[in-house]
């Protein structure tokens, strides 16, 4: 595939914010989204010169036009602008160089023989940093992890419960992600979804694990986790580490909590070891760093995979390898400002990832879902 055409322009993520949009060679169209409850450890998604400058430099770039680019290694050739541009433009482009070396079928060119499809986690309840105002849950997301074999089934499962819930709120808000933001502590929010969960798997027929983000970072000041909606003990807002893990260790045992994401702040790799759910996720612990995920070796055995989070394609490959081959499980994952961009849909059956988190409502999240199942029907 030869680059004839770039062009590169500002668009807006869902929650309204500055993004980087690329088309190469007029049809292969790539953008890169952005987070909102960022780690510390995360590549900066742009300059301080900000979103105009980077699509101006891209556009103006003689060097690319005739650039030649085969196969997945070669989008190497473009990660040397990251020193001006950051992470996101950078992405932009190799997601763009993607499609086109693929002709939309990434999915296919990263692997012809990939016939595995993706659990999809399911945000169906939230708050925290995704919600602007209190009237929400401290923890930022509750997941929904349906065990069907069939992709399209546990799409069609996290869309049942997040309607059940709808309609026993009819008044409730949503945070950023579509997700229902219920201004009830923890403890009554998993109660909550407890019950819908047992009416959708009695209903559909297989079940419907939970999962969380609490996302503590958000949470951490003062070296306390603090709440507006502790449960349990109700006077208790501030709590210690100990506390913290004590807490989230009772919720697993109470409520089955199969999958825990950033259960603790984002430096604090021991803490993690104490989380006894099957799967403890690192998300602003590790931010898709190959480094932070070696010293996070033995403490969590699940990571999320953030392609802007490092800002390269090809560390993400990297980071991704390199959880495999030390049995840490990869999660791909949207941002909470997201775009209509569905390539992590392709990324995590290309690159045999077993679950991808997404929203379940809004059209940015569901063209994500829609690709997936597209996908499904052709494998
Ligand atoms: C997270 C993500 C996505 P954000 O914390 O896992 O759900 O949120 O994009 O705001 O970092
Ligand atoms: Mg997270």
């Amino acid at each position: 595939m030869i680059i004839k055409e770039v062009k590169a322009e500002k668009i807006k993520t869902s929650t309204g914010k500055d993004t980087i949009q690329v088309t190469i060679n007029k049809k292969y169209t790539a953008s890169a989204p952005l987070g909102t409850s960022t780690g510390k450890h995360e590549v900066k998604p742009f300059p301080a010169k900000g979103v105009d400058f980077c699509a101006k430099y891209i556009n103006n770039l003689k060097e690319l036009r005739g650039m030649s680019f085969e196969n997945f290694n070669d989008l190497n050739h473009v990660e040397k602008y990251s020193d001006i541009l950051n992470g996101n433009s950078v992405l932009a482009l190799q997601f763009a160089i993607l499609k086109a070396m693929s002709n939309n079928e990434v999915h296919k060119f990263l692997n012809p023989n990939a016939d595995k499809m993706p659990v999809p986690l399911g945000n169906v309840i939230g708050g925290g940093a995704h919600f602007k105002g209190n009237a929400s849950s401290d923890f930022q997301e509750f997941l929904l992890i349906p065990r069907s074999d069939k992709m399209s089934d546990n799409a069609f499962a996290n869309e049942y419960v997040h309607k059940q819930i709808g309609r026993m709120y009819p008044n409730a808000k949503k945070t950023m992600e579509g997700a229902y933001a219920l201004n009830f502590n923890n403890v009554r929010v998993l109660d909550v979804l407890k019950s819908a969960i047992k009416k959708t798997e009695k209903e559909l027929g297989f079940k419907i694990d939970i999962g969380i983000d609490v996302a503590a970072s958000s949470l951490f000041k003062k070296s306390k986790y603090n709440y507006k909606n502790y449960s349990y003990s109700l006077s208790k807002t501030a709590l210690s580490r100990k506390e913290q893990v004590g807490f989230i260790n009772k919720l697993i045992l109470d409520y089955g909590i199969e999958y825990v994401e950033d259960p603790l702040q984002e430096n604090d790799f021991n803490g993690f070891k104490e989380i006894n759910a099957s799967l403890v996720c690192g998300d602003d612990l590790v931010c898709t760093n190959i480094e932070r995920l070696e010293k996070a070796l033995g403490k969590i055995n699940c990571i999320i995979v953030k392609p802007n989070q490092i800002g390269s394609l090809i560390k993400t490959k990297e980071a991704i390898d390199f959880a495999k081959e030390n049995k840490i499980i990869p999660v791909i994952s949207h941002r909470s400002g997201e775009t209509m961009d569905n390539i992590i849909s392709h990324l995590a059956v290309g690159f045999e990832i077993p679950y991808i988190k997404l929203g379940i409502y809004g059209r940015e999240r569901t063209a994500k879902i829609k690709e997936l199942i597209k996908i499904e029907k052709k494998i």
